[in-house]
C-alpha cells in the first residue's frame, strides 16, 4: 500500500511537472532587467513574471492593452498573463524604464 501511494504520488508529480512545462513561461525580474527580456510563445501561453530582487518591487506594465500604471510586484510576488491573440507585445517596468531601460516584449504566434 505504501509503495503503491510512492508510485501514485510520483506519477502525479511528473504529469503536474509536464503539464505546467508546456503551457506556462517564466520571467525573471532581477538586477532592474527582465530575463529574458524577449520571449516568443504560441496563443493561449501563460506567462508568469517572478519578482527575484531582495527588496525591489517592479511593475510589468502594458499600456498597449490600455492598462493603467502602478502595479507593482515585491519579491516573492508573482503576475501571470495569458496571451489569447497574436501580436507583439511590449511592456516596461514604470518606475525603472528610463532609468535602468527595464523592459520586454511578449511575441505571440500561432
Ligand atoms: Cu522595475
Amino acid at each position: 500500500m505504501f509503495r503503491t501511494n510512492i508510485i501514485l504520488l510520483l506519477l502525479g508529480l511528473f504529469v503536474a511537472t509536464y503539464t505546467f512545462a508546456g503551457e506556462a513561461v517564466t520571467v525573471i525580474a532581477k538586477d532592474y532587467k527582465f530575463q529574458p527580456e524577449e520571449i516568443t510563445v504560441k496563443v493561449g501561453t501563460t506567462v508568469r513574471w517572478e519578482n527575484h530582487e531582495k527588496r525591489q518591487y517592479h511593475s510589468a506594465w502594458f499600456e498597449v492593452l490600455g492598462e493603467e500604471p502602478g502595479d507593482y510586484f515585491f519579491p516573492g510576488d508573482v503576475r501571470e498573463r495569458t496571451f489569447d491573440k497574436p501580436g507583439s507585445y511590449h511592456y516596461i517596468c514604470e518606475p525603472h524604464h528610463e532609468s535602468h531601460q527595464m523592459k520586454g516584449v511578449v511575441h505571440v504566434v500561432e
